[in-house]
């Protein structure tokens, strides 16, 4: 609770004062888009980055399917609620060479986030963190998720954003309540591809008693949504060390992450969920049929959804493998 209130009272300021300074000075508002990104699909990444480490490493293959033209990042929205996670999302964009791309935080008004997550390779205050790497976040919009997704929705071609989400479902949850959100959402998104179990979900779905917010989106996105939930055993980020620089904040969050040094990867949930994202089904299989089901944080049955075609989806690597491989080479492309 405390560092939730606390979170409440220095963010907020910060990320207001931000958005009005962005706006104030008369800069374009117009989301950052690369010269080469006329073809891509426009993509906004939806991350609860701070206790795993699959978030940066999808941030990572998002940012190398832009390098290849095929991706142009808008945005990137923060559903958990560490006071340093758009530092070091900031400090990855930065890397890359993007560190003007716009931030949406979770605003925790209602204070319903329990229990924030911790994480090993920011907060522990040392030098080397991830959130001290290089990065300027006054020359980006840190602000209000809601608003930031509005911002950067309103300006897209009709039915062509697609959002990637790998942590939790608050923020959209709110950005489908907020009227001007929901037709937005409604009228810009292409497709919303979720990372969480199609059956019974234990961390996305239910985690910091999320779990009403989760439903609310499952059931009212208005569009397209696919959930994956493969990559478990799929271990990605043993090469990082090996194959790009020590000022590389991915690699530094790899070998961070639950002290475990270098040469040491991790399951690649959210890398899956983004290569689906993009990739569809040239590498995966899609399922149309059957049903999904949500259970509550005590494990009881809550929510039964079905799978539609063009409305809920399930999809899942077609090559274990060849998805794997895929993965690793995007996230060790130098910038
Ligand atoms: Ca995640």
């Amino acid at each position: 609770m405390k560092t939730t209130r606390v979170l409440r009272f220095v963010l907020t300021p910060i990320a207001f004062l931000t958005l009005l300074a962005c706006t104030a000075k008369g800069a374009n508002p117009e989301p950052s888009v690369d010269a080469t990104a006329t073809t891509s699909i426009p993509v906004i990444y939806e991350t609860d980055m701070t206790l795993d480490v699959d978030d940066v490493g999808a941030l990572a293959v998002l940012h190398g399917l832009q390098k290849e033209g095929k991706v142009n990042l808008l945005g990137v929205g923060y559903n958990e609620v560490h006071p340093l996670g758009a530092s070091v999302i900031d400090a990855i964009n930065t890397y890359y060479n993007r560190g003007t791309i716009p931030i949406g935080i979770y605003m925790n008004y209602r204070g319903d986030f329990k229990d924030p997550d911790p994480s090993d390779y920011f907060s522990q205050e040392r030098d080397f963190d991830v959130d001290n790497m290089l990065h300027d976040s006054f020359d980006n919009i840190v602000g209000n998720a809601v608003e930031v997704y509005k911002h950067l929705l309103k300006t897209q071609a009709d039915d062509s954003v697609v959002i990637v989400s790998v942590g939790f479902l608050n923020n959209l949850n709110d950005l489908l309540k907020d009227p001007k959100g929901f037709a937005l959402v409604k009228k810009k998104v292409k497709e919303l591809v979720v990372m969480g179990a199609l059956h019974d979900d234990d961390f996305n779905f239910t985690r910091h008693d999320l779990v009403d917010q989760t439903q609310y989106v499952i059931e009212n996105w208005p569009g397209t949504l696919v959930v994956t939930d493969v990559g478990g055993d799929m271990i990605t980020g043993e090469t990082l060390t090996a194959t790009t620089p020590v000022n590389n904040p991915v690699r530094r969050a790899y070998e961070l992450e639950w002290e475990q040094g270098p040469n040491v990867g991790r399951s690649s949930w959210d890398q899956v969920a983004v290569l689906y994202a993009v990739y569809g089904t040239k590498y995966y299989e899609e399922d149309w049929d059957g049903s999904g089901r949500l259970r509550d944080d005590e494990g009881q049955p809550k929510f039964t959804w079905r799978l539609q075609k063009g409305r809920r989806g399930y999809a899942a690597p077609k090559n274990d493998a060849q998805t794997e491989q895929e993965i690793e080479r995007l996230m060790t492309l130098a910038p």
